[in-house]
């Protein structure tokens, strides 16, 4: 029996989302969130308490000092299964690294068709931070080589891994000191594996140790790469004008959707879009032409670098097949629901799988192949128009928002110094002002068993009010794009005066969108890059900045927490903790969750909490600013010593008589 539904207002604070849901319950279909009301979480699954390792099993340990059949206690059981799920997390970033670096190898040795090196200067520089020798040497030479180095850290087995010297000196450091310098990012995810089967690692610690190793190969190694060579192949992002929510799907035009993870496909089918071949067979299929427009991180790919407008972020697959105007929604790998296909048979969407790694059942599968990149694009996207005719009516809710997104590491360089002196000393001083009290990286998913987007705009909001500059990456960024977060400078009058006016000096949005999930590598790079730029201390543990991932939903997610606690970050996420416990009474038996928080802090300078409620996230994120603040002998965080100056004060003087002017200026009166 069906149980009680949330209303559409409770599921989603997104109006586009709440017409969608109430569209569904008019044609009577499913979606997420109402299988999430009628699927109540299992307390023995969710804090990690069910063991299935083996035959003699499953075992649930649910009373203190009762162990599994072969003796597992609660801690041994909990921690085997987190270790699981971020290596199955750090896995799926990893291998999208590794597709990119063979697609980068396929181009530089002329392989592929219809792809190109975009980004020739950040070959360079990546190959130089590699020391890959590269004057006199052509682009596809230095790729060559970096292709190489790339993919040989996956199969490395003594290590560290080459990306590992990107980090901080003290950081490498306690990464040697304590072992868990990753030495293949291959080799860490089976390590992890083996020693989670039946009969192995049966020390939390040790098995924490290793959640660690597998993290930091992720991070360190197959995001970075995947990032490093996304900007190299497609461009490194720039601010561009975007648009987001159901809004941007359009009535006149062949609507295709693209979901999931990986750039290539999706760079290659907006280069598609345009091409006149397309165009021409769109209008004679009676549409204006191809509207493309994505979900989730693929989404986020092709928002950055060419600014494609985002139909939503992960709870918002269902709803544009709801809207009946999507043709085809193209998925290559990771957060895809598999309901997608039963939800499309009520409608004319085709769903296409694209990857050799996902097929599902009912789906059209036309399988990417870099050699032939251009030709599949294509062949999909005549599949979506040879489909336009099938068009029933369409609900195409009137919501979107602009944006602006696009800011890489190498952007926010450029924009504090410019081409010639490109610097972060004025985020450094901004922060050792105290004009920015904080940063505050907000990444990660939407539940549905949370309020969409609630969660994760409710603290940016409240973060920015309190001088906290936040960068965002992720299904987390659609939030704060949807929610009208990322408009340039339009949203200043909601952010505390301090920003205020350095957004305003530098003409940037308080929110900076940064790019996909596995893009949260950049976040690394631009926390190691404020350490090197001096004055807030001399690695991440010490700089006043928190990560936030309120609504979470996928083992990636538990990855990068972890490899962002072991590079020194303070790591907040929302929901329910994996492995048990609640955060208003966590106590000695608690043993796994204490270890995140205050044995990883021991260890690493970082920790990782669970904290359900938005406001107490908001505090816990303050008081660690504040702290860190102190610790470095910063000033205290006083709002009432800024404001007055920037736009705010030009408005401001503006209002006054020419002559009071220069004494309000100069504190002179006029001559
Ligand atoms: Fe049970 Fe131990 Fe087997 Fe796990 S490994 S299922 S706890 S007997
Ligand atoms: S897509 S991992 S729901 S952020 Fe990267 Fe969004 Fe989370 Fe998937």
């Amino acid at each position: 029996m069906a149980k009680k539904q949330r209303t559409p207002q409770e599921k989603s604070i997104d109006p586009a989302a709440q017409k969608m849901l109430i569209r569904a319950d008019e044609l009577g279909l499913e979606t997420a969130f109402s299988r999430a009301d009628n699927m109540a979480p299992c307390n023995i699954g969710a804090a990690g308490l069910c063991c299935k390792l083996c035959g003699m099993g499953p075992c649930r340990v649910t009373k203190d000092g009762q162990t599994g059949v072969c003796g597992a206690t609660m801690d041994t059981i909990q921690a085997r299964n987190l270790g699981r799920s971020i290596a199955a997390g750090a896995s799926a970033h990893s291998d999208h690294g590794r597709d990119m670096a063979f697609t980068l190898k396929a181009v530089a040795n002329d392989e592929t068709e219809g792809f190109v090196i975009r980004d020739v200067a950040k070959l360079r520089n990546v190959a130089a931070t590699y020391d890959i020798p590269i004057e006199g040497r052509s682009p596809k030479e230095i790729a060559n080589e970096l292709a190489d180095l790339f993919i040989a850290q996956f199969g490395s087995q003594v290590g560290p891994i080459v990306p590992l010297k990107r980090a901080s000196q003290k950081r490498q450091k306690i990464w040697a000191d304590r072992k868990v310098q990753p030495r293949g990012i291959d080799r860490e995810v089976v390590d992890m594996l083996h020693r989670t089967h039946m009969g192995d690692d049966q020390d939390y610690e040790h098995i924490m140790e290793q959640a660690v190793r597998t993290a930091l190969a992720d991070g360190w190694g197959g995001s970075m790469i995947g990032t490093d060579v996304s900007d190299i192949l497609f461009g490194t992002p720039a601010p561009v004008h975007g648009q987001a929510n159901l809004g941007v799907l359009k009535t006149d035009m062949v609507n295709v959707v693209v979901h999931g993870h990986e750039p290539t496909l999706s760079q290659m089918i907006a280069a598609a879009t345009q091409d006149p071949e397309i165009i021409a067979y769109a209008k004679a299929a009676g549409a204006k032409g191809v509207n493309l427009a994505g979900i989730c991180c693929t989404a986020n790919e092709i928002l950055v670098r060419q600014g494609v407008p985002v139909a939503g972020n992960f709870l918002h697959q269902e709803l544009s097949i709801l809207t009946g105007a999507v043709e085809a929604m193209v998925v290559d790998v990771q957060c895809i629901m598999q309901a997608l296909v039963n939800l499309a048979e009520n409608f004319h969407t085709k769903i296409i799988t694209t990857s050799s790694k996902v097929k599902i059942k009912g789906a059209t599968h036309m399988e990417f192949d870099e050699r032939h990149a251009m030709t599949i694009a294509k062949d999909i996207l005549k599949t979506a128009i040879d489909n336009f005719k099938e068009r029933g009516a369409t609900h195409i809710p009137d919501d979107k928002q602009d944006l602006i997104p696009g800011f890489s590491h190498e952007y926010i360089n450029y924009m504090l110094g410019g081409s010639y002196r490109a610097s972060f000393r004025p985020l450094n001083d901004g922060i050792i002002s105290g004009r920015i009290r904080g940063v505050a990286a907000i990444v990660g998913c939407n539940n549905p068993r949370s309020q969409q987007d609630y969660l994760l705009t409710h603290v940016a909001e409240e973060l920015l009010k309190q001088d906290v500059l936040v960068v965002e990456t992720g299904c987390g960024a659609i939030a704060a794009a949807k929610k009208g977060l990322l408009l340039g400078e339009a949203g200043l009058d909601k952010v505390g005066p301090g920003l205020r006016e350095i957004c305003e000096a530098v003409g940037i949005p308080p929110v900076l969108h940064m790019g996909s999930c596995v893009d949260n590598s950049r976040i690394l790079t631009v926390l190691t890059q404020m350490v090197e730029e001096g004055g807030l201390g001399d690695d991440i543990d010490q700089v006043p900045a928190v990560g936030l991932a309120p609504e979470w939903m996928s083992e990636k997610a538990l990855a990068i927490a972890t490899y962002c606690v072991a590079s020194g970050a303070y790591v907040i996420f929302g929901g329910s903790s994996p492995v048990g416990g609640m955060p208003d009474r966590i106590d000695e038996s608690d043993i796994v969750l204490n270890y995140l928080s205050k044995g990883w802090e021991e260890a690493y300078g970082g920790k990782l909490e669970f904290i359900p409620d938005p406001d107490e996230m908001v505090r816990a994120t303050l008081a660690h600013i504040d702290k860190k603040r102190a610790d470095l002998g910063l000033p205290e965080y006083d709002p009432t010593r800024f404001g007055k100056s920037g736009d705010t004060r030009m408005l401001e003087l503006e209002k006054l008589p020419l002559s009071e002017r220069r004494e309000s200026i100069y504190g002179v009166a006029a001559d």
